[in-house]
């Protein structure tokens, strides 16, 4: 039995034995711990975790999820200035940063802050910006897998100075659900595999970095060999996301809006407006699922 089905529906439970019995736990990256915040009251109820890049993305994301259900908004419960944490209702709004270690952090202190607050049948979604490959600017990416910059469906850590391969996964069921919504709600859509990178640059195969030591054929030709694999957008996050939430039991998914398609170019030019509308079709299909999900 996979982790995924031997725990989804409890809290999720931690692997680390030293986290068991210990009196104090403090989130340093939250800025608060199990004795400065009553944990249970304030997230006992949580059973969903949307997460993104932008701090300022997910304040706004909140807010317009807070306008369309008239749940209210509340703060940034964040003590911290490394992420922000919204919640509306039973939904949590957490930035991520950009990149897998930056990711990571915040995956752990989320999983340690569900595990304090005894919140049950938590789902996680990424709900994310990336490059497209051969798809068209605008279109939602919903993520079958991930893969590494090794091409394989592992993410790698490293510990104690040895290389550890970690499985990914993401739910079918989830993704399944979500290509019907974007049907229904006429949302351009794709579903495949994401490659994460572990750089904007060199790692995406871009023209336009600082440094640059392979033609533009080489980089057409790792799309195109890409593309054949199934990979329709490139981001920075995707392994360890779906590798750590694996792990810990909870089911997830990863919908990302395609800024460019990167068959056509690397600059990344597009009008505020064009922006706003691109960042607001994942929004569009995650609340609609969410929505679904809870009957709101
Ligand atoms: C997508 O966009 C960011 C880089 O611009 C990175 O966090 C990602 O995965
Ligand atoms: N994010 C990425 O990582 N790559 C892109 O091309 C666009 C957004």
């Amino acid at each position: 039995m996979s982790a995924v089905d031997s725990q989804v529906g409890d809290v999720p439970k931690p692997i680390n034995k030293y986290m068991e019995d210990a009196s104090e736990d403090f989130l340093y990256h939250f800025g608060f711990g199990i004795k400065t915040l009553d944990i249970e009251a304030t997230f006992g109820d949580t059973k969903f975790i949307c997460t993104g890049g932008s701090p300022s993305r997910f304040k706004l994301y909140a807010e317009w999820f807070s306008k369309e259900t008239g749940l209210p908004c509340s703060e940034n419960l964040s003590r911290s200035d490394r992420f922000v944490i919204y919640k509306t209702g039973s939904v949590c709004w957490i930035n991520h940063g950009m990149g897998t270690p930056s990711l990571s952090i915040m995956l752990i202190e989320s999983l340690k802050l569900m595990h304090h607050a005894k919140a049950k049948d938590v789902k996680f979604i990424r709900l994310g910006t990336s490059g497209g490959i051969g798809v068209a600017p605008g279109t939602v990416v919903i993520s079958t897998a991930a893969m590494n910059g090794e091409l394989t469906d592992k993410y790698v850590q490293w510990i104690a100075g040895k290389r550890v391969e970690r499985d990914t996964y993401l739910d079918e069921g989830i993704s399944e659900d979500m290509g019907k919504l974007a049907v229904e709600l006429s949302i351009p859509f794709e579903k495949g595999m994401t490659l994460c990178a572990d750089d904007f640059y060199e790692g995406q195969m871009r023209l336009d970095g600082y440094f640059c030591e392979y033609t533009a054929e080489d980089k057409f030709a790792f799309l195109k060999l890409i593309h054949e694999k199934g990979v329709r957008n490139i981001e920075m996050e995707s392994t360890c996301f779906a590798s750590m939430t694996y792990r810990a039991g909870v089911k997830a998914a990863i919908v990302c809006v395609a800024l460019l398609n990167r068959m056509n170019g690397d600059q990344i030019k597009i009008e505020h407006e064009q922006y706003v509308e691109y960042e607001q079709r994942p929004f569009r299909l995650v609340t609609a699922y969410i929505r679904k999900q809870l009957g709101i």
